[in-house]
């Protein structure tokens, strides 16, 4: 491995629970194997390259604080270049097999639509060339549609036409660049994709003209052989007022109002779970349900501020929940664990990077063995089942199977009177998980 642009930063070794060396991994062993596949196969980690790389801690009251040595030079080509060396020089020292990125993240933006292709191409190249040797691979690509002030009112969902026709265009190119990168899934994230105010807004044209556009991504990945999974990331809100993607369940009714179920899953993001004012488990749940769960963007928000803070997650109990609804729905196929997470900005450092990386995979890889445990034990799983088991037999079995109507229950009520109260037991259960948490 070479080592250039962290110089002074090891490749981040595992040390066990009982290590005190902060620039190791304490529960992340990536060569551990488990049932038969290593815990590297197991999590998928992903890093983000737009805030891991492209990120600088600006904030709407100040400018960026986080200045690294390769953002030097007038050649805005070169630059990319030394700073995509500089990501995989990261990628391989924290040992993630996955990347994740925007097309603009990883290209300059050229001054006509044309140069702006012809840099990807040159970057998705050497891209091309660095995955080839550290075996690193793409997650997912997905098309910068929201930065550019010509998406000021959308891509897809725009009013112009003009601005629609952009959109696809660079949304073709993105496809192109991560099936030349073999990227195993592409991302849809409507950031801009909704509106301000119905004023001026045609919101079922604007829907409908969202779907158009999806449906053509849907073809145009059959015509160059795109095979991975396409994902939607709802997000209720930020930076638009109203987001189309509100959140799973939304996606859902849109998916199949549009008949794109078939083609989409979902890719669900903590920080995005709680603005719509759900719980990361409750988001992936609902996927479940409708066999839809894609991949996870993993991060996490905070409880005291309303918008998108995108922190690295270290809580573990969250994350147990979140761990024992996803392998109860058997995993999450192409997708992964993509570290959509940004440092604060007082964290200049670039051991910060490494430390953040570090606590969000200990902790996921800390909460896939606990919830492997505990889904072993089937405490939970027996206490819901058991909490449902008057559907198993008589007359509940013959509501599941569709054999009786309300005129059946009305004389079954009759004849049985007041039903009595069943606890919910929700105290013995929060106990009870919290014996797996802390023993
Ligand atoms: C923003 C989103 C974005 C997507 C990719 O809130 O999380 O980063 O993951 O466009
Ligand atoms: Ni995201
Ligand atoms: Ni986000």
């Amino acid at each position: 491995m070479k080592t250039r642009h962290f110089a002074g930063i090891p490749a981040i070794p595992f040390e066990g629970p009982g290590t005190d060396n902060p620039l190791a991994f304490r529960h992340y062993n990536s060569a551990e194997v488990i049932d038969g596949k290593t815990m590297k196969a197991h999590m998928r980690f992903g890093i983000a390259y737009w805030h891991s790389f492209r990120g600088t801690g600006a904030d709407p009251f100040g400018p960026g604080t986080i200045t690294r040595p390769w953002e030097k030079g007038k050649n805005e080509l070169a630059v990319a270049k030394t700073r995509m060396d500089a990501a995989f020089e990261f990628f391989q020292k924290i040992d993630a097999p996955y990347w994740c990125w925007h097309d603009r993240d990883i290209a300059p933006e050229g001054k006509t639509l044309k140069q702006s292709h012809k840099n990807l191409d040159a970057i998705v190249k050497h891209a091309k060339a660095h995955q080839k040797e550290t075996g690193i691979k793409l997650l997912w690509g997905t098309a910068n549609l929201f930065s550019n002030p010509r998406y000021m009112c959308g891509g897809a969902t725009n009013p112009d036409s003009h601005v629609f026709a952009y959109a696809a265009a660079q949304v073709k190119k993105a496809m192109e660049a991560t099936v030349e990168l073999g990227g195993e899934n592409y991302v849809f994230w409507g950031g801009r994709e909704g509106y301000e105010t119905l004023l001026n807004t045609d919101m079922k044209r604007e829907q409908d003209h969202l779907a158009r556009f999806l449906h053509m991504a849907v073809d145009y990945a059959k015509e160059i052989g795109f095979t991975g999974q396409f994902l939607i990331e709802p997000k209720p809100k930020e930076p638009t007022k109203h987001q189309y993607d509100f959140d799973v369940a939304s996606g859902v009714a849109f998916l199949r109002t549009y008949k794109l179920d078939k083609h989409f899953k979902f890719n669900i993001e903590t920080n995005h779970a709680t603005l719509a004012g759900h719980t990361f488990n409750h988001e992936i749940e609902v996927a479940a349900a409708h066999k839809m769960l894609g991949s996870i963007d993993a991060n996490s928000g905070d409880m005291l501020l309303g918008w998108d803070t995108d922190q690295f997650n270290t809580d573990v109990k969250e994350l147990t929940l979140a761990m024992v609804s996803i392998l109860r729905a058997g995993g999450l196929g192409s997708g992964g664990f993509n570290f959509d997470a940004k440092l604060r900005r007082p964290s200049t450092d670039p051991k910060d990077l490494f430390y953040a990386h570090i606590g969000g995979m200990d902790a996921y890889a800390l909460a896939f063995k606990l919830a492997r445990q505990l889904l072993a034990d089937g405490k939970f799983t027996d206490h819901v089942k058991n909490r449902y088991s008057s559907f198993d037999t008589g007359f509940g079995k013959e509501v599941e199977k569709k054999k009786i109507g309300f005129k059946d229950l009305e004389a079954i009520a009759f004849k049985l009177g007041e039903p009595k109260l069943k606890s919910g037991h929700q105290e013995y259960l929060e106990n009870l998980l919290n014996t797996y948490l802390h023993g």
